[in-house]
């Protein structure tokens, strides 16, 4: 670990973490957590987002889907998460998540039913690699199922952890406040990432909170806090998968801060040349995940031209795949709304229902 960011009275310390410069040299050894192979399945991930990403923005471009949040430049995060996480574990995501998707083994056809506003996207849970939960967009709400799920882990002995994934602007709600004290309270096996890509639709990180780091807010619920670059893929795997022993082993909760920079827009519905300084914005590009690590692998013989070709002509056909499942899936129903929403359709619906089938069904 390197020197701590910040010291408190009480003993608590915020390490700030990382291995890899945006050089793509190592600024300490790589971690025992971590080899090569790792790292190369790790890259071809974060290329499939970033292809994944910008082919859900064409399609919302060209009136094929409804608003998408773009990841772009945050893929090491999702990546990271993805891969350190066993099946067991259970994954509360947030909306900007994609990379953790893929790694979960998610069908990505249903990713975008999701943002097609398609119930079927959040309904295939028979597909998935595990218990996750669907996407969560109202702000916070996850850290509490998560919170709840741990505890549900730690009653029945079982060896698992609850991951939630928040914008930094999310740790401002009450529910993740809350969340963070009963994981410290109850010594909870979860784990909290925070993606603090340093805006919050147009609120910056300057304008949302007067911590230093968003990693000290678990000083107050007496629970381990690191920072991390968010950036640097081989940092945020290696916290992860030390959270997460530490929670499966029964020593409680982490919270990590993974630092970037939203390079993008807040969704499609947003237009960030508005408000963030564009030289701040082009800086930003130099310090992203791909470009790093594309670096260290090839200094280190491990990548080339030719094997980057290969990988991109997969991903494409991986991709067509994808969006083909997708687009030529069957027409969703107007009533799904009502009923993937209860188990039972609460009878005061039944009306409401049968009104829309017959004027629109
Ligand atoms: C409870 C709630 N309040 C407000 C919103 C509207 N909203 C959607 S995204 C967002 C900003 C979130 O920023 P941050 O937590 O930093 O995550 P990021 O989008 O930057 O990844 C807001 C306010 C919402 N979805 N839910
Ligand atoms: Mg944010």
């Amino acid at each position: 670990m390197s020197k701590p960011h910040l010291t408190t009275t009480a003993g608590f310390s915020i390490q700030h973490l990382q291995f890899m410069d945006h050089h793509g040299e190592l600024t300490q050894a790589l971690p025992s957590t971590i080899n090569h192979e790792t790292l190369i399945k790790l890259y071809e991930a974060m290329a499939l987002t970033r292809l994944f990403d910008k082919k859900a923005i064409n399609l919302q471009r060209t009136g094929q889907l409804g608003t998408y949040p773009s990841c772009h430049g945050q893929e090491a995060i999702g990546a990271a998460v993805g891969h350190a996480m066993q099946a067991s574990d259970v994954f509360f995501p947030y909306y900007r998540d994609h990379a953790t998707f893929l790694l979960r083994g998610t069908p990505m056809s249903d990713i975008l039913s999701y943002w097609g506003g398609d119930e079927r996207g959040s309904a295939n849970m028979e597909n998935r690699a595990s218990e996750d939960f669907p996407i969560c967009v109202p702000i916070a709400d996850q850290c509490l199922h998560a919170a709840g799920a741990a505890f549900a882990f730690q009653y029945r002995n079982q060896a698992r952890a609850a991951v939630v994934t928040i914008g930094e602007g999310g740790t401002s709600e009450g529910d993740f406040y809350e969340a963070i004290n009963l994981a410290g309270a109850w010594k909870l096996p979860l784990v909290l990432v925070i993606n603090n890509n340093q805006w919050a639709i147009s609120t910056p990180i300057s304008e949302q909170t007067a911590c230093k780091t968003i990693a000290q807010k678990a000083i107050a619920a007496g629970i381990e806090g690191v920072q991390v670059d968010g950036n640097d893929v081989i940092a945020v795997h290696h916290v992860m998968q030390h959270a997460l022993e530490k929670a499966r082993s029964g020593k409680g909760p982490t919270l990590i801060e993974a630092l970037t920079y939203r390079i993008c827009d807040h969704t499609t519905a947003d237009d960030a040349r508005r408000y963030i300084p564009q030289d701040e914005y082009h800086a930003a590009f130099e310090f992203e995940p791909l470009k790093r690590l594309r670096r260290y692998l090839e200094k280190n013989n491990l990548w080339s031209e030719e094997k980057e070709k290969n990988m991109l002509t997969q991903h494409a056909a991986t991709l067509d795949t994808i969006v083909t499942k997708f687009l030529e899936r069957p027409k969703a129903q107007i009533t799904d709304m009502f009923d993937y929403l209860y188990a039972e359709l609460p009878k005061q619906f039944h009306f409401q229902r049968r009104e829309l089938e017959a004027e629109y069904g």
